[in-house]
Parts: structure tokens; sequence; C-alpha cells
């Protein structure tokens, strides 16, 4: 068989959810099903590069390298499994070898959403590559059983994935809901830290659906936060969205913090974030703050206000770093000749 290189390139940027996925639904062998809708801002700052190369007449391999250091053993049986599912959709052997290296242009060990870029450039390379056309939603649905957050760095601008049922199923995927320029807001994100997270988010998920007494009233609050969400997002209406999108966070965190043992992502400058952008509401300024599976604070604001808000979640003892983020672009992806 002659010998044939197939490989693609794909950039996606990260996302912060303004309403929040938390928890799966344990419907048989689907992946990653959330529980609840989820709306998100895609973040021009945060881009993730990803090569695919594919050689279908080698012997099975797959290297992954992340910033350039072989990945470890989850992450590469996350691919793993994305893998074989490109290379059985595109009729190529499963004993092809694959090579993946992928490039994060903001600090990887931060905790900094960077699975969702991740997973959605990944996806979107390996299709490519492997020569299917590029078909976003295909795209989101494979970056999803991946990583739920994956399927939404899939389109820039605001982007909702709606909650699985059994009617969805596996083919559930995100829908863009406006572009980046539709509205332009600031997302001021001030990174708390070094390590990895605490727990990681698949196992905080489901000890939180299984144990916390508060999970049904989460799952009753978060689709009602949502629609909040989308019908301010569409109004271009700062203090809707803001409002919705910090009780989204607070009740997140409450439902996981009864879990047992507790889950809790704040660390001491997380508490001081929070006051902070309450206070610069106190003095008049519309701010609004969110956190995810981490000890960093993100704050929504407008462009007016965003150096002031940087400068003043800089200040905070404990913020390693803060990037101000406007709405991103879709995800690209392109052929490699090589
Ligand atoms: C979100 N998070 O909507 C929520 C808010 C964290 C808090 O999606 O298990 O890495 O791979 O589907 O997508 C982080 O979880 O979880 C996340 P899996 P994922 O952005």
């Amino acid at each position: 068989m002659k010998r044939q290189s197939l490989a693609a390139e794909a950039v996606a940027c990260a996302n912060i959810a303004l309403a929040k996925y938390w928890g799966k639904r344990p419907y048989g062998r689907t992946d990653n099903l959330p529980a609840v809708p989820s709306i998100s801002m895609t973040l021009d700052r945060l881009r993730t590069v990803t090569h695919v190369r594919i050689e279908p007449a080698r012997r099975a391999t797959l290297r992954v390298r992340l910033d350039g250091v072989e990945a470890d053993e989850t992450t590469y049986r996350r691919v793993g499994r994305m893998v074989r599912e490109v290379l059985r959709v595109a009729g190529l052997p499963t004993t092809s070898a694959v090579w993946v290296d992928s490039h994060n242009d903001f600090p990887t060990a931060s905790g900094l959403a960077s699975s969702a870029s991740g997973f959605a450039a990944l996806a979107a390379a390996l299709r490519v590559a492997a020569g299917l056309p590029h078909d976003p939603v295909e795209v989101s649905r494979l970056a999803r059983r991946a990583s739920a957050s994956a399927a939404r760095s899939v389109w820039g601008g605001f982007v909702e994935l709606p909650a699985g049922d059994r009617r969805t199923g596996d083919r559930l995927a995100a829908r863009p809901l406006v572009g980046p320029r539709h509205w332009d807001l600031r997302m001021v994100v001030a990174i708390v830290g070094r390590g990895p997270k605490a727990v990681g988010s698949r196992e905080a998920m489901e000890r939180t659906r299984r144990q916390s007494p508060l999970y049904a009233a989460w799952l009753r609050l978060a689709p009602r936060l949502a629609r909040e969400v989308r019908e301010g997002l569409m109004r271009r209406d700062l203090e809707r969205v803001g409002r919705a999108m910090e009780r989204s966070t607070l009740a997140f965190h409450a439902t996981a913090l009864l879990a047992d043992p507790p889950i809790l992502y704040a660390e001491p400058a997380t508490i001081e974030l929070l006051r902070s952008v309450w206070r610069l509401r106190e003095e008049g300024r519309s701010v609004w703050a969110t956190m995810d599976a981490g000890p960093h604070v993100k704050a929504l604001c407008a462009p007016e206000d965003a150096s002031v808000v940087a400068e003043t979640l800089r200040a905070v003892r404990g913020v390693r770093d803060v990037l101000t983020c406007k709405p991103g672009p879709n995800l690209v992806v392109r052929r490699v000749d090589r």
C-alpha cells in the first residue's frame, strides 16, 4: 500500500460559561450528556493550536504532546477514544499511526478551560486530517464526548449547549447563539494559584449528583438562569446577564460544596476577588463575577470598565496574572500538506 500522510491544523478559543454546566444525565453508554443547559462566551485571548498527522500505513501508535510535553494517561485515554471514532467514521484502518501536537497560548497548568479549546481543536483537526469535510456540528458532537464544555468552543461569540435527553442522545451538539460582533463585552480573567484542580470536574460532578442534597434544586434553577442569560444576551442587557451568571456560579459552587466529602474550589484570593467585584458594583460599575471548577475569578463588564476592573483584580493578594478577553472567533481548521 502506498504510504500516505494526512495532516491538519485547527485553532480554537477557550470559553467561559455565563450559565454553567454542572452534572451529567446518566443515560446508557452516552458520554457527557449535560443535565442542564449552558451558555458561554468564547474568549479571543485563550487559544489552542492543534496539529494532527495520520499515517494509515504505519503500525498503531498514538503520540500526544501538550505544550511540548508527553500527555498524561487520562488525556491519552480520552484522545485515544476520539481517534478511534474518527478513524472508524473516515474508513481508515484502526491501526493507523496518529501524532497530536497541541499548544496553548495561555498557561495550561492554570486550569483555565484548556480542555474546552483543546478537545474542540483536536476534534476538528482529526476529522479534517482523516479526510472528512469540516462540519462544525459534527465537531461539536465529537468534542462533547471528550469534554462537554469543548462542544461550545467550536463557535465564536456566544454559544449554547442544551441539556441532553433520551431524544437527543449521543447526537447532542452545541449551537451558536450570536456572533462575536453582537456585543462588545469584556471578560477579565484573574488567575489564582498554579496547581491542578483539587478535584477534576468529571469526578466532582458525579459526586455532586450522587451526594449533594442541593442537586435537585440546582436542576430546577439552572434552566431558569440559562433562560435569563439568553434573553439578556439578545437584549444586550449586562445587568440581566451578569446577575444570572453570578447566581449560576454561586448555585453550582454551593451545590458542589454539599457533596460528601465537600468540593471546595475557592481559595482565600477567590473570596477576596469576589468581594472586590461586589465593591466595584457598590461604587456603581456594572461588573459581575463568575468562577469555574478552580480558584480563578472572571469578571464580566463593559469595555469602558475593563481597565479599572483589571487593575482592581490585579491588586488582590494571591492573584498571579490578569487577562482581559473579548468575544472570540469561530474555530478554524485547514489541511496541511507535508
Ligand atoms: C462549564 N465547567 O459550563 C462548567 C462550569 C466547570 C464549571 O464544563 O466532565 O471539563 O469533561 O464534561 O467540560 C468543566 O467541565 O467536564 C465545565 P466534562 P468539563 O464550563
